[in-house]
Formats: C-alpha cells, structure tokens, sequence
C-alpha cells in the first residue's frame, strides 16, 4: 500500500466547513493508495468549480482544464499513454451541463478513465445558480420562483449511453466511496462515479437530514450489477419514488473492449512510444506560410 501522504501537496482547500468536497479528496486518495499505485503513473484532470481545484491537492501529474472540458482532456492524456492511470474530477455543471455532450460518448467510447462527478445540484463556486442536477421547485440565485425543468439523471443517461461502470457514491460516506472508487480505477473501460456532494454553503435542500432516511445501499440490497435493465431502473428509483428512495452503490458493469484496445495506432505501441524523429512535416508546414 503506497503511504497517503505519498498523493498529498503542501496546497491547502479552501472550501467551505461542512464542504462534501473534503471527504470525496479523503476518499479518492485513500483508494490510490489501497490500490498501491505510482504517483508519477497517475494522472488528475480538473475543470473549473469548486470540485474543479482537485488537481491542486494530489501529488501526481495534474491538470485544471477549462470549464466543461475534463473529459477531452482526460481522453488526449489516455490516449497518449495507455499505461497512466487517469482520474477526471468536476462538478455537475462542468459534467452535465456545459461538459454534457463529452460525457455522452466518453460513456460509447469506453477510454479507461475514471470520472468522479462532485455532485452539490447547484453551482458552487459562482454562489449558487441552478444546475442541471437542482430538483426540480428548488429555488436558487437563478430560479428564484422554482426551478421549471426535470433534472438530469446521470446514471440513467451513462446506461443508455452503454458505459461498463456506472455507481454512485455519498460524500458523507468515506469507506463506501472508497471502496467504489477503487473498484472504478480498477475496472477496465470508463468509469462513472457520480457523488452526491454536501454543500452547506448553497444548498439548502439537499442536506444531511435530506439523504438520512432516503440512502440505502443497493449492492447490500442484492442488486445484480450485471442487469442492464434493472440497474436502469434502479437508476431512476429516486425520481420514480418521489425521492424516498434514493440508491447508491454500483448498479452496472460490464467488460467490454477499450477505445485504447481497439485503436489499431495505439493498441500496440504507446503513441509516446512511436517514432517521430523521422516523419517530414514540411509538405503540411509549407501550406501555413
Ligand atoms: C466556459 C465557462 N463558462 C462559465 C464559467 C463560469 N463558471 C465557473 S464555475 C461554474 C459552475 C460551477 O458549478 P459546478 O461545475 O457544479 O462545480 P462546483 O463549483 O459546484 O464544484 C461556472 C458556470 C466558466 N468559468 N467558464
């Protein structure tokens, strides 16, 4: 087991007491170091959120991309050399929302990356502005009558978006996330880890007292991860109860090739590996002058 301090830099968070973004830091670190692995193999990509200054606070290789753009980033890094182990971290806003459409096929495409959604439903960082994760009445600096439209359901739409590892995970419950999230790592094919992210300082809805009666794991429940359609279901049970209900665990895996297996350039060879001392680029650099 590599020592935890090993993934730690001398940055300090400077989110909010309460802030759910602690624990899911812990938790994260925790499974790299279970895992035993390298911190020059692996490899942190930010976006821009509260959730978004992670790459600041692992001892690895590190990235804070832009807004929205965790997984192209992630996706180039993978693609460059297979053997590095490639976590993406955001919030909701920058998964879903601005981010929405790279989530859809980084799912088809099935890259080995490991996403890790801080998931508040709300804005964090800008002080609270809707996202496509907010309940649907929940009123925030932007929806100050209610929020109109029906929430985003991530696990459904990485299920039928074909991702091999879909689970959810609660920020207020460090040995459960860890454990899910070094089973993520571990799993080969794209990782979906949506969390749902204590935010004392902007919502007011979602609290502790909110998930206590409503959590339940559905692995000790005896779901079967390898039921397409019942994990698709069960992805929906929350809205479906009128959120009495709410799941969490691991609802669906499955084996299935990577994008890195297949790629006939890559599969063989690391693309770092591949020669380039002797390809002529003058023809192509000559029709920019
Ligand atoms: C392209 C772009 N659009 C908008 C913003 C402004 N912005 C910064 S963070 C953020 C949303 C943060 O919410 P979320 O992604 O859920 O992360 P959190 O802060 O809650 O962790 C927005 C809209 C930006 N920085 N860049």
């Amino acid at each position: 087991m590599t020592n935890i301090q090993e993934f730690t830099t001398k940055e300090v968070p400077q989110w909010c007491p309460g802030c759910g973004n602690f624990i899911i830091l812990a938790a994260v670190k925790s499974a790299l170091s279970q895992l035993n692995l390298e911190t020059h193999n692996t490899v942190v990509v930010s976006g821009i959120g509260c959730s978004g200054k992670d790459s600041h606070f692992f001892r690895t290789y590190g990235f804070e991309g832009i807004h929205g753009r965790v997984l192209p980033v992630a996706t180039g890094v993978k693609l460059s050399n297979r053997k590095l182990t490639v976590l993406g971290m955001g919030g909701d806003g920058d998964a879903y929302g601005i981010g929405l459409n790279h989530f859809i096929h980084a799912c088809r495409r099935n890259l080995d990356i490991t996403y890790i959604v801080h998931n508040n439903e709300i804005y964090g960082l800008t002080t609270g502005q809707v996202s496509p994760t907010s309940m649907k009445g929940m009123k925030t600096k932007s929806t100050p009558h209610g929020v109109i439209e029906q929430p985003i359901h991530p696990l459904a739409l990485a299920i039928a978006s074909d991702a091999t590892f879909v689970a959810r995970g609660y920020s207020s419950n460090m040995p459960h996330l860890t454990k899910i999230v070094a089973e993520a790592i571990e799993h080969k094919g794209f990782s979906l880890i949506d969390i749902f992210q204590l935010c004392p300082s902007w919502n007011k809805v979602n609290t502790a007292e909110w998930f206590k009666d409503r959590l339940y794991d559905i692995n000790e429940a005896g779901h079967d991860t390898s039921d397409k359609k019942k994990a698709f279901e069960k992805a929906l049970e929350d809205v479906n109860t009128n959120y009495e209900k709410v799941p969490i665990g691991i609802f669906y895996k499955e084996e299935r090739a990577t994008y890195g297996d297949e790629l006939p350039q890559i599969k063989e060879k690391e693309l770092i590996n591949h020669e380039i001392e002797n390809i002529d680029m003058s023809k192509t650099l000559a029709r920019f002058k």
